[in-house]
């Protein structure tokens, strides 16, 4: 009894000692201390001792079960450290590994133009008014001293909403300014930036739908020389300080005298091109003295207060300024040609 006592002690606890897992482990436990396991058949066994021999075989029995169980409660303890520490080496985070990136958007080419440009004139004390882009006529064009027989008014060039031609989507953000004129009095400094509608075919430098900021200013003694001196001071900021401008006479049935704007060509520098046509000058903007008509249909008398006011596209602003020689790029959201803005 006493010899296989020993014999299952140490089968035991070398076989505890090399088990490699938790499974194992517990397998072994269960052969040795279960209910079928060896040692309980042993314990069974002890009934046929003699009751001088029993206390000492029950002493061995019980020793030799304290030393299985520490046995292998100690290996458990191994087994569950060295797999800790084969989680953590196989989880080690390299912390000098580089970063994904995480790819962030930018501006569009002309949302940058557009923010420079309304940036400037808030610093010359301009505020910046926006309407609506479904227009009533009357606004658009009446209150604008564009006649009835104008040819902006023909249904080839305007989007009308109604049949009666009453309303439809505003080929220029003027009424904006009327709108500002009728609920404001001077002095008045205002931009109004917005999308604009004609009925023009796609193509390298004309879209149904482009973007135009108009500009108004109407207070007393207000002069042609506010106008250029305006117009000089955005042209220096968009296009450099060294960028020359031409004042052409032109018409608009809104002002008088009108103008249009020209920039000294910003490929050649006006020696003449292929982009200036050989003009040395390309066309910017345009622009002039509010029309007396005007200023009276929105209740402010033209005999005590002037005005200029300008129209200048973004597009157009855009493409001069990064020199992109087809409108469409500004609208086809490719990212080859938008990437190039970051
Ligand atoms: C262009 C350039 C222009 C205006 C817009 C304007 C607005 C009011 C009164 C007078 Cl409320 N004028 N805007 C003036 C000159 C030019 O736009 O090429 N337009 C067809």
């Amino acid at each position: 009894m006493k010899a296989t006592l020993e014999k299952l002690r140490s089968s035991a606890l070398g076989e505890i000692d090399s088990s490699g897992d938790i499974a194992e482990l517990e397998s072994l436990r269960v052969r040795y201390l279960g209910k079928k396991g060896g040692l309980t058949a042993m314990l069974r066994q002890m009934g046929s001792l003699s009751a001088s021999e029993r206390p000492a075989a029950g002493a061995l029995a019980n020793s030799v079960r304290a030393d299985i169980e520490s046995a292998l409660a100690a290996r458990l303890k191994g087994i569950e450290a060295s797999a800790l520490s084969e989680k953590l080496l196989r989880e080690k985070i390299d912390v000098t590994v580089p970063g994904k990136r995480a790819e962030a958007g930018h501006r569009h080419p002309m949302s940058i133009v557009l923010d420079e440009t309304r940036d400037i004139f808030i610093g010359m004390g301009f505020a910046v008014a926006e309407g609506p882009e479904v227009e009533l006529s009357l606004y658009d064009f009446d209150k604008l001293n564009i006649p009835p027989n104008h040819t902006v008014r023909e249904w080839s060039d305007t989007f009308y909403i109604t049949e009666d031609e009453s309303v439809h989507l505003r080929c220029q953000t003027s009424p904006v300014q009327v709108r500002y004129m009728e609920a404001h009095r001077p002095p008045i400094r205002i931009i109004s930036p917005g999308r604009v509608f004609r009925r023009d075919e796609v193509d390298a430098s004309h879209s149904p739908m482009f973007h135009q900021i108009e500009g108004l200013v109407v207070d007393r003694g207000i002069t042609l020389g506010d106008l250029k001196g305006t117009l000089n001071a955005l042209v220096g900021h968009l296009y450099g300080e060294g960028a020359k401008t031409r004042f052409r006479p032109h018409h608009f049935p809104f002002t008088e005298p009108s103008c249009e704007v020209d920039v000294r060509c910003v490929v050649c520098g006006g020696t003449g091109c292929r982009v200036c046509k050989g003009e040395g000058w390309l066309e910017l903007l345009g622009a002039g003295m509010v029309h007396p008509k005007v200023l009276a249909g929105v209740g402010i008398d033209p005999d005590e207060y002037s005005g200029f006011a300008f129209g200048i596209g973004v597009e157009r602003m855009t493409m001069l300024r990064y020199r992109i020689d087809d409108m469409r790029l500004l609208y086809e959201n490719d990212l080859r040609f938008l990437e190039q803005f970051e």
